[in-house]
């Protein structure tokens, strides 16, 4: 099979974000544009000769068309093979799974996640590397700087496979072969939790609505919900995926599942509700008239994860990203072990998961995981909430109350503002920094500051030291709000403001959440100056 050698020049703006490569589809459509992330990608890594990879994405717009080049580049560079996705589905959790389970080189996963898809809408590309998990910083920096330097990707002069049925053919030296989506990670789910446990909860009447949100995770929940786990058919709405998600945002949150929300909220309301993002790796829990926050979900889920046979004999720490509130370390503090805050974004779990110092890890954008994968895990998490109901047999109100009369209650919430001028965000970011040294001891809105910093980790495991990860401010009286910039967005710059406000001991104080970090949110708007520096005086979003 003839492999070409085509000359190209760099493109703009190659630089992957938070969660990978992120654009409006129509970029990524654009002649050369994928073609010379792929083959950058290939240079970053050494090469691809005698690799395997694993491909396969949420089912968006442009989504097999991009896998055709894939597989084709991926031959044209010598590797050994590739094992994708039927008719190119993969749920971020099966991809990460298949590669670790194959053993292969990694995977190219094809996603915006939760952004919404479509020609006008976007489109996105990870990487994950031999553990499963995407694509270290030190990775990503490559891969950008080989977008700059890149001259000519090389590529097969052949058809496209038929990605609809399972079997394996050839590109000249490559093998191509075409895997059920949905099997080897539902056999992952088997092994980790008690299905049996579940089905009898399911066999005793328990209901429970998934919205799949016509992404990726419709035919995996089918798979392991109803035919498996026994709820009765019709438990998984919105279960075909969709190239354009049915014009939705597949973004499990109270905003954009609200028919989810409104039915929980309801007389009509199942026992529990559940919904995943665009590639399956976030999760909503919600139970009859109590949505769980996603900090809240991570700290009930390490809390209770004992209960599971995966976890029965306990964790070996927690992580949380920074912006995620502190429940999950008084958690970790109650059980004796160590808990861990990193950066924004899945890739800082990887080495703490890979070194054994954590079980368990969460983000409050609603993603959770374990070690089981090198990914958040959509799926896993509803399955964790459900064996724990399983055992408990209680309701998830009363699960939830129970953890808040134990630990007290991190009150939290998220204001995005989305769309800003990126020098306008800037501004707002300097305009905090520089009011740092000064911060410290004064009083806004009611409320006294006792630290103001810009975080920085240091990877226990490696060293690396990432900067510039947001700026962080607490109050007396257990406060803090947080500033970021987005990194996942495709269009200016989003503005990210995480508040928390723990209630002390005793639990709920029976405000609402909006109530109860009023204060908080006027101090942040003071502080930052909001209206002047982004022009912004309500949130877009507030999760
Ligand atoms: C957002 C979330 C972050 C998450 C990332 C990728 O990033 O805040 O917690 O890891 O999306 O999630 P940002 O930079 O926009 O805040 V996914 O479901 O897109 O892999
Ligand atoms: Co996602």
């Amino acid at each position: 099979m003839k492999i070409e050698t085509i000359k190209t020049t760099p493109i703009d703006g190659q630089m992957p974000g938070t969660s990978g490569l992120r654009k409006k589809t129509h970029i990524f459509m654009e002649p050369r544009y994928l073609e010379n992330f792929i083959q950058a990608t290939f240079n970053a890594i050494g090469g691809g000769t005698n690799k395997t990879f694993i491909i396969g994405g949420d089912g968006r717009y442009f989504n097999k068309e991009a896998i055709q080049t894939i597989i084709k580049i991926a031959a044209g560079n010598g590797a050994a093979g590739v094992i994708v996705g039927q008719n190119g589905i993969l749920s971020t959790p099966a991809a990460s799974h298949l590669i670790r389970l194959n053993k292969v080189d990694g995977g190219f996963i094809l996603s915006a996640s939760h952004n919404p898809g479509g020609k006008d809408e976007d489109f996105g590309i990870k990487f994950n590397t031999q553990n499963g998990g995407p694509a270290p910083e030190g990775l990503t920096d490559k891969i950008f700087a080989a977008t700059n330097t890149i001259d000519n990707y090389k590529i097969i002069d052949a058809d496209d496979v038929d990605l609809s049925t399972i079997n394996i053919t050839r590109h000249g030296d490559m093998q191509i072969h075409i895997v059920d989506a949905v099997v080897e990670y539902q056999a992952l789910m088997e092994k980790l939790f008690d299905f049996t446990a579940i089905r009898a909860l399911f066999a005793g009447g328990f209901t429970m609505r998934f919205d799949a949100m016509h992404a990726v995770t419709g035919p995996y929940a089918t798979a392991i919900l109803e035919d498996t786990l026994g709820a009765v058919a019709g438990t998984v709405v919105n279960k075909v995926p969709l190239e354009d998600f049915g014009k939705g945002h597949p973004d499990p949150n109270p905003i954009w599942a609200k028919s989810l929300i409104d039915l929980m909220m309801s007389d009509a309301s199942p026992d529990i509700g559940a919904a995943c993002d665009g590639d399956g790796d976030r999760n909503m829990i919600v139970g009859r008239n109590t949505y769980v926050s996603p900090s809240d979900s991570l700290a009930i889920l390490a809390a209770n994860a004992h209960l599971v046979p995966a976890y029965c004999k306990g964790l070996a720490g927690i992580a949380r990203s920074m912006p995620t509130s502190a429940a999950s370390d008084r958690v970790a503090e109650k059980l004796g072990i160590r808990s861990y805050e990193t950066p924004t974004g899945w890739k800082f779990f990887g080495n703490l998961l890979d070194a054994g110092k954590v079980t368990i890890c969460g983000e409050e954008s609603a993603g959770t995981g374990s070690s089981h994968i090198r990914e958040k895990d959509g799926l896993w998490a509803v399955l964790l909430w459900l064996n724990i109901l399983a055992v408990r047999k209680q309701s998830v109100a009363n699960v939830v109350t129970d953890h808040w009369e134990t630990f007290g209650r991190d009150y939290y919430s998220r204001y995005d503002f989305e769309a800003v001028e990126i020098q306008k965000a800037n501004k707002m970011m300097h305009h905090l920094r520089n009011q740092f040294s000064k911060l410290v001891g004064q009083s806004h809105a009611g409320l006294t500051v006792t630290s103001a910093d810009e975080f920085s980790y240091l990877d226990p495991v490696d060293g690396t030291i990432s900067k510039n990860q947001g700026l962080r401010i607490t109050f007396e009286g257990g406060g803090r709000a947080v500033f970021r910039l987005s990194g996942t967005g495709t269009q200016g710059a989003t503005v990210r403001l995480y508040l928390e406000q723990y209630s002390g001991l005793g639990g709920n104080l029976g405000l609402d959440v909006q109530t109860a970090l009023k204060s908080l949110r006027n101090a942040a708007f003071t502080i930052s100056d909001l209206e002047a520096t982004i022009r912004r005086t309500e949130p877009d979003v507030i999760t």
